[in-house]
C-alpha cells in the first residue's frame, strides 16, 4: 500500500465513523433509539441489541436465547432447594460443556412499529459458544460499516460459579459473522464496554469479572489481546458487576464507570468514576464517587445529560432486584438531586435515550417491557411517564 493510500485510507476511516475525540464507543447512549416492542416474544432486554446491522435500511434484530436444556437444568422450580446441592451441580457444570447446551443467536427483521418480525437469515460461524451470556454490546470492532459484537458471558449460574470465556462476534461481509473467544481465561464476565485505550485508533474492549477491570486491545482486524498497563495490577474490584465508559467531566478524556452491589456481604463496590488523563491510564487515587442510595444498593447502569448523571439502581438486601430506581446526580456538586422510585415494576437492566411510538423524547429502558422507570427530564426534573 502507497503512503497516499494509506492516509487516503485513514481519512475515510475518520468520516466514517465520527468518533469523538476521546475516542469512547457512547454509539447507542449518546442517540435516540427507538423502544423495541418485545410482545410474544420472551425476550430478556439485557441479552438483545437493535438497529440496522446491515445497511439496508431497515433494522434487525439478535436476541441471545438461552438453551432449554440450561434452563431446564439450572432454572426449574426446584432451583432455590437446590442452591447449595454441589453433587447436582457438579453434574450439570459438566453436562454444560455440551455445545448444545449454548445461548444461541436468534435473528429478526424489526417490523416498521419496532416489533419483531420475520426470521433473518444471518449466519454465526464458528464453534465458539457460551452457555450463559450477560450482555450484547454492539460497537465497530473491524473496518467495515458493519456493527460487531461483544458477548461477555459469566457462565453456569450456580456453585461452584466456574465462569467461561466471552466472545466476540465480527462482522465478515453482509449477513455474516465470525464467533471467537475473546477472553484468556474463564471468568465471571458480567459487562463490557469499548474506548481507545491505546489511541492507536481502534475501539478496545474493557471487561468486568467482579474482580478485575480487563482490557483487551484491538489490532482492528478482530485480534485482541489482553493488557494489564491501564488499571492498577493488583486492584480487586469484588462486587463490580457494570462498567460503562463515557467523559464524565468533560475534560476531552473517557472516565471509567465501575458499578455494582454497594451493600452486599460478598463484595462491596462503592460505585464511582475513575478519571481518566492523557495516557488513559486509572487508578482510585483519581475517582469521583456517586452517594449511595437506601435500600437500593445494585447499581445496574448510568447515563449522562449535561451535567446530570442518571444512575439506574434496583433494590438489595432483603428486597434484592425488586422493584427500580433511578438516581439524578449533579456532576458538579456531586449530590443527589432526586430520586424516582417505582417499588412495584420488576428491575430494568439499562437506560438509554428514547423515542417512543409517539416519538415523545424520554429515558428509560430498551424495550416496551422496561418502561417502569421512564422518565422525561425538562432540565432540572425527572417527569416520570408510564
Ligand atoms: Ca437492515
Ligand atoms: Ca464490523
Ligand atoms: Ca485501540
Ligand atoms: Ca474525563
Amino acid at each position: 500500500m502507497s503512503r497516499n493510500r494509506f492516509y487516503a485510507g485513514l481519512f475515510s476511516v475518520v468520516l466514517l465513523l465520527p468518533l469523538p475525540s476521546h475516542a469512547a464507543d457512547q454509539l447507542f447512549k449518546n442517540s435516540v433509539i427507538d423502544e423495541v416492542d418485545i410482545s410474544g416474544t420472551g425476550y430478556y432486554g439485557r441479552l438483545l441489541v437493535a438497529e440496522d446491522l446491515n445497511n439496508d435500511g431497515a433494522k434487525e434484530s439478535i436476541y441471545l436465547k438461552l438453551s432449554p436444556k440450561y434452563m431446564e437444568y439450572v432454572w426449574n422450580k426446584d432451583r432455590a432447594a437446590r442452591r447449595q446441592d454441589k453433587a447436582y451441580h457438579k453434574k450439570g457444570v459438566k453436562l454444560s460443556k455440551s455445545p448444545d447446551w449454548f445461548a444461541s443467536f436468534v435473528s429478526a427483521s424489526l417490523r416498521q412499529d419496532n416489533s419483531v418480525g420475520a426470521r433473518w437469515d444471518a449466519s454465526f460461524n464458528g464453534e465458539e459458544g457460551c452457555v450463559h451470556p450477560s450482555q450484547i454490546i454492539p460497537a465497530h470492532l473491524n473496518k467495515d460499516e458493519f456493527l460487531d459484537f461483544i458477548i461477555p458471558c459469566h457462565g453456569y449460574d450456580a456453585i461452584p460459579f466456574p465462569g467461561e470465556h466471552s466472545l466476540v462476534v465480527m462482522s465478515d461481509g453482509v449477513n455474516n459473522y465470525n464467533v471467537s473467544r475473546l477472553t484468556k481465561r474463564p471468568s465471571f464476565y458480567h459487562d463490557g464496554a469499548t474506548a481507545d485505550f491505546d489511541g492507536d485508533g481502534n475501539l478496545d474492549i474493557l471487561l468486568v469479572d467482579a474482580k478485575k477491570l480487563r482490557v483487551f486491545l484491538n489490532d482492528g482486524n478482530g485480534k485482541f489481546t489482553p493488557s494489564d498497563k491501564y488499571f492498577p495490577q493488583f486492584a480487586s474490584w469484588k462486587g463490580a458487576y457494570s462498567v460503562e465508559i463515557l467523559d464524565v467531566n468533560d475534560d476531552g478524556y473517557f472516565d471509567v464507570f465501575v458499578a455494582g452491589h454497594e451493600d452486599d456481604k460478598h463484595g462491596r463496590q462503592p460505585t464511582v468514576f475513575l478519571l481518566g488523563n492523557k495516557r488513559n491510564k486509572f487508578s482510585r487515587k483519581q475517582q469521583i464517587v456517586i452517594p449511595p442510595v437506601q435500600g437500593y444498593g445494585i447499581v445496574m447502569d448510568v447515563i449522562k445529560e449535561g451535567k446530570n448523571l442518571f444512575v439506574l439502581r434496583t433494590g438489595s438486601g432483603n428486597r434484592v432486584y425488586q422493584g427500580a430506581v433511578v438516581q439524578h446526580v449533579s456532576i458538579e456538586n456531586l449530590e443527589t438531586i432526586n430520586i424516582l422510585e417505582n417499588t412495584k415494576t420488576h428491575h430494568v437492566d439499562r437506560i438509554f435515550r428514547k423515542s417512543d411510538a409517539s416519538g415523545r423524547l424520554k429515558f428509560g429502558g430498551f424495550t416496551n417491557k422496561e418502561t417502569g422507570i421512564d422518565f422525561i427530564f425538562d432540565g432540572e426534573n425527572m417527569q416520570p411517564v408510564r
